[in-house]
């Protein structure tokens, strides 16, 4: 999996929306900036103010694909997705900064008045829609309890609404969207945040450009956090 060609500037591939946002201040606290704002261009490679330094927009769980393969260098991905990725695609990716950004939890919904405790007591055969498959197989075998999992890919909280599922995983902020649905969080699977993720071979033959800008996201970071 080759890095992204020597004369080219540095690739970081971010997802639009929180991710991106919550990434411009540690670009800044870099000396770097943007002035295309994803959300409004349509461009999906975004110079920024450093000639060494471009940004590539793309679906939050397609990031680990473009950092595996070489076509980022690095990257900025939920650890939902890092998770449901690399059990899937192992190898590839460092991981070497948790930027503590993007934070959520991500829980076991059921809707209001299901009584889950009982379901899980009595063993019965839980149906549960996620998205994130891989960790809601392992949450429910370490719990011992049987579910037979139906792959969603977004608006798992109307799973529960309509008869699909007894039972959703999926990310939880706020709680809005799940209060919002007549749903409740009974169970919490995992605590969740964005780290930075770095193709390997990038960091071995780019580590001199690399290395300043991973030290100033993880400075950076630490100090917002
Ligand atoms: O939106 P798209 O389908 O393109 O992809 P995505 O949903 O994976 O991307 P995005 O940008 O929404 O999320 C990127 C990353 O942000 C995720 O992988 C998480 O690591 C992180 N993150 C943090 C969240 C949330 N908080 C979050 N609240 N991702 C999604 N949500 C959703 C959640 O799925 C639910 O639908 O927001 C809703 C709940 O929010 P509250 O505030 O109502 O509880
Ligand atoms: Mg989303």
């Amino acid at each position: 999996m080759s890095p992204a060609s020597l004369d080219k500037p540095l690739t970081l591939a971010l997802s639009k929306g929180r991710i991106f946002d919550e990434t411009m201040p540690l670009l800044a606290a870099a000396g770097i900036q943007v002035t295309e704002n994803p959300e409004t261009s349509r461009k999906l490679i975004i110079p920024t103010s450093s000639d060494n330094l471009q940004l590539i927009i793309v679906r939050a769980s397609d990031v680990p694909t473009y950092v595996q393969y070489g076509a980022a260098d690095f990257g900025i991905a939920g650890k939902d997705v890092l998770h449901e990725h690399v059990a899937e695609h192992p190898g590839g990716l460092y991981q070497p900064v948790d930027l503590n950004i993007a934070r959520c939890r991500l829980c076991v919904a059921v809707r209001r008045g299901f009584d889950y405790e009982a379901a899980v007591y009595k063993g019965a055969r839980l149906r549960v829609a996620t998205k994130y498959v891989q960790a809601a197989r392992e949450h429910f075998a370490a719990k011992g309890v049987y579910v037979d999992l139906i792959k969603l890919y977004g608006s798992m909280e109307l799973a529960p609404l309509v008869g699909l599922a007894d039972a959703i995983v999926d990310l939880v902020s706020t709680g809005g969207t799940l209060k919002a649905n007549n749903l409740v969080a009974v169970e919490e699977v995992a605590q969740i945040s964005s780290r930075l993720i770095v193709n390997q071979a990038s960091l071995k033959t780019r580590s001199a450009e690399l290395q300043p800008l991973i030290d100033a996201f993880s400075h950076a970071s630490a100090s917002l956090a």
